[in-house]
């Protein structure tokens, strides 16, 4: 079972959103394990204190490090093999691929940040790894968390049901999705493309392949860069790349 400890300043915040649907499940049949730990709980002083104003000066606080290597150095006791994981803005852009190594762990301890972040030090010496879900800010590293909790899970054996398969689903081929249908047949008058209807199942795989493509060229065409490709593949975006017929210029 795959053991994930947060550790942060507002653990209430990841509660729901664990329990529902397929982390629920998940969590229910021994599959992952989410124990959320409050940093307060290793703060001193009548107060508890966790931030202190920045040296040098500035706007902001800054999380102290005595709390955090207290913390960690429980939580590192109890899962020796843990890594330990922060999250930024800073940080290695998180990947479907960071998502199904991660999954082989035993264990990983999130550190969730507030405010302007950690000293610098608990970066240098506590931490194994560094990510950002995305180039904008948010008001701490819980919700980081559970975006990674959530892609990680998926890869783990088991979690996904028959009908929610990791193997088959966006990115595992590197490209983006093909259109989904379902009934009606027409909806305030668009008709699904008949193709979907027709039941020749190796039409449809051809034709679901080239909607991957297209849409990959049109809207991420830097994943076409990395996506393995096969000569038939290469033959459909040869062809969306040429100009429409008619329009080209005669030499
Ligand atoms: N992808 N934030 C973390 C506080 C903080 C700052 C520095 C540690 C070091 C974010 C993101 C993100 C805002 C989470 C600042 N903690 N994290 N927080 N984008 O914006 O991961």
């Amino acid at each position: 079972m795959m053991i994930f400890d947060v550790l942060t300043l507002f653990p209430d915040m990841l509660v729901s959103p664990l329990q529902e649907s397929i982390l629920g499940r998940a969590s229910k049949q021994q599959l992952l394990q989410v124990r959320l730990h409050n940093l307060r709980d290793w703060a001193e002083g009548k107060h508890q204190t966790t931030d202190d104003t920045p040296y040098g000066g500035g706007d902001g606080m800054v999380m102290k490090p005595e709390p955090v290597a207290r913390a960690l150095a429980q939580l590192k006791s109890k899962s020796p093999r843990a890594k330990v994981l922060l999250m930024t803005p800073q940080g290695t852009p998180f990947s479907h691929q960071h998502a199904c190594e991660l999954a082989k762990e035993e264990g990983l301890i999130f550190l969730c940040g507030r405010y302007e972040g950690f000293d610098e030090r608990i970066r240098q010496t506590l931490i194994d790894a560094e990510y950002s879900i995305g180039d904008f800010v948010l008001t701490g590293g819980e919700l980081p968390t559970l975006v990674m909790i959530d892609a990680i899970s998926r890869f783990i054996p088991g979690v996904l049901g028959g009908s929610d398969s990791a193997e088959i689903d966006s990115f595992s081929d590197g490209l983006l999705e093909y259109p989904q249908y379902t009934r009606p047949a027409v909806f305030k008058g668009m008709a699904v493309p008949e193709i979907l209807l027709s039941g020749d199942h190796g039409k449809i795989a051809r034709w679901r392949r080239e909607q991957q493509l297209v849409r990959t060229w049109q809207r991420r065409p830097d994943l076409l860069q990395t996506a393995p490709l096969s000569a038939d593949d290469l033959k459909i975006l040869e062809q969306l790349q040429r100009p429409v017929s008619g329009t080209e210029e005669i030499d």
